[in-house]
């Protein structure tokens, strides 16, 4: 059962602009304790400020939210169990007591809910050496599946970029650079890899959203390059992003733990400017993700 949270509910019957966040991100899987804290902050409050309302999906008691009533945002917080679109039925019908939605769950949520806008740092992807893991993200068929237009800084950073536009292109996903003719990565801008679309202003991003869906098509990914000013040395993410890569093969480490270790060794690398690069670009997909469900709702 999905419980729409009541502010979530007025906005969505009334026509108002509302953004879905996912809560990996701000779990303990996502982001170090209080930067978790900070983020979802700073995301909810871009998004009031462009005159949407935000609603954060997860799994409590069993209960699948799409607007997660304040007073319980701590338990997830706190999660670290991640619920991925397969996952969502049994968190319920088990009643896990606190899950954290991906970009999957989360874009099933909304869909089927109404909400037609996403927000998240970054989508997971096709992963380097898929020869031999057979590792892509259940994030991309998501979205391919489902109308809700997803505002990202890319996807992962240690991901194969090109096998990822090249998997999107199969499911028919466009991928829309915002003000940009180039796939960003993540902590970086541009990737160097073009993307086949391009907007200039939310009005064009609400108005291709909306008319993939009046031909019945799915999903929409729409990528935003990091701020200026937060965006960090590629040379020296890739380094990290390799030695990691490196002694996660060594430990014979793979599948759900490969993030948090790659993070982790990110934060402790750039002393933190990893962690602050993740909130500024969360916070800006949120705010442009305001910005297109503002026009959306406006349409
Ligand atoms: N991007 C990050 N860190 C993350 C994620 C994305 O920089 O933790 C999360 C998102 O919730 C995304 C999920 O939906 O990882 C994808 O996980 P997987 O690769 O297992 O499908
Ligand atoms: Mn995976």
């Amino acid at each position: 059962m999905i419980v729409v949270g009541d502010e979530v509910r007025t906005a969505l019957s009334t026509g108002n602009a509302v953004v879905a966040l996912e809560s990996t991100i701000f779990s303990t899987l996502g982001l170090p304790s209080p930067a978790n804290a900070e983020a979802l902050q700073l995301c909810s409050t871009a998004i009031r400020n462009m005159g949407a309302v935000p609603a954060l999906t997860a799994v409590l008691d069993g209960v699948i939210y799409a607007g997660v009533p304040e007073e319980l945002q701590d338990r997830v917080l706190a999660s670290s169990v991640k619920v991925a679109a397969r996952d969502l039925a049994t968190a319920s019908s088990r009643r896990l007591p606190e899950g954290a939605t991906t970009v999957s769950s989360a874009v099933v949520i909304a869909d089927s809910v109404g909400i037609d806008v996403f927000a998240t740092g970054g989508i997971g992807g096709v992963h380097r050496e898929v020869e031999l893991t057979g590792d892509i993200s259940a994030d991309l068929d998501a979205i391919a599946r489902h109308q809700v237009l997803v505002v990202s800084a890319g996807a992962k950073a240690f991901l194969d970029l090109p096998r990822t536009l090249e998997y999107l292109e199969t499911q028919s996903v466009p991928v829309v650079g915002w003000q940009t003719d180039y796939f960003p990565a993540f902590y970086v801008r541009n990737s160097g890899l073009e993307v086949p679309h391009r907007v200039d202003d939310a009005r064009s991003a609400a108005r291709l959203h909306l008319s993939r869906k009046n031909l019945g098509q799915a999903g929409t990914l729409l990528v935003v390059p990091i701020p200026l000013g937060a965006e960090l040395d590629a040379a020296e993410i890739d380094e990290v992003i390799e030695i990691s890569l490196a002694e996660l093969r060594e430990q014979q480490i793979s599948g759900p733990r490969v993030t948090p270790y790659v993070l982790a060794k990110l934060e402790e690398i750039t002393a933190g400017e990893s962690v602050s690069a993740n909130l500024a670009l969360a916070e800006q997909n949120a705010l442009v993700a305001a910005e297109v469900a503002v026009e959306i709702a406006a349409q």
